[in-house]
């Protein structure tokens, strides 16, 4: 191998080290990206979620990253980014909401992409190539959960219906600490505002915006 040949492969292998590297930082932080790039974040609904003795499974936000369910307790995001928010709804219930949680704001176009919900005249299951319900409102009674982000300059609020796939983009503000909190009334106790809609990491957290 001649000088231009090892300084070629140097020059390759230096490529692949920065690219693994950055490929696996963004792959484990949500935060790692840098803006003007989307950002995946993934929540995961589940109705399963071990609460305590007296009140069972409840279900509980998750945060789908490197193909593990993480606390949804603390999201952390970039600054002023795009986020490209998915919500995988795994209930089939669905909870009392006021029914301003049933207009979809704060996301682009205000409008959230439904996939494969039963209650959305779909009763077949997902198939390849199938469009979307795209929507920018659905039917307060259908709504499972929320999604909700309020104050500073992000809001957001995205209805989740029960057994669905969402998608929709919304935009990160400056650096500080948000609040995520579900608005539909899913935990317990007379009204269901007890249980899992007051415990953090549950129906609400913290989002970290970096
Ligand atoms: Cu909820």
């Amino acid at each position: 191998m001649d000088k231009s040949h090892n300084l070629l492969m140097m020059a390759l292998v230096v490529v692949v080290l920065v690219s693994g590297v950055s490929l696996g930082y963004a792959a484990t932080h949500v935060n790692a990206t840098p803006s003007g790039k989307a950002v995946s974040l993934t929540l995961v609904i589940s109705p399963y979620r071990y609460f305590n003795n007296s009140t069972g499974d409840a279900p509980s936000y998750f945060i789908l990253d490197n193909g593990l369910l993480q606390s949804a307790e603390y999201i952390y995001l970039p600054q002023y980014s795009t986020i490209d928010l998915t919500i995988i709804d795994w209930d089939n219930g669905s909870s009392n909401v006021s029914a301003q949680y049933a207009n979809v704001s704060g996301t682009s176009n205000n409008q959230v992409a439904i996939f494969s919900n039963t209650t959305v005249n779909d009763t077949s299951m997902p198939q390849s190539g199938q469009s979307a319900w795209v929507t920018s409102a659905v039917n307060v009674s259908d709504i499972a959960h929320t999604f909700t982000v309020s104050g500073n300059g992000m809001n957001v609020n995205v209805p989740v219906l029960s057994l669905s796939t969402e998608q929709a983009m919304f935009q990160t503000s400056a650096p500080g600490q948000y609040v995520w909190v579900c608005n539909a009334m899913c935990g317990t106790g007379p009204n269901g505002a007890g249980g899992p809609m007051i415990t953090a990491g549950w129906m609400w957290g913290y989002i970290n915006v970096m």
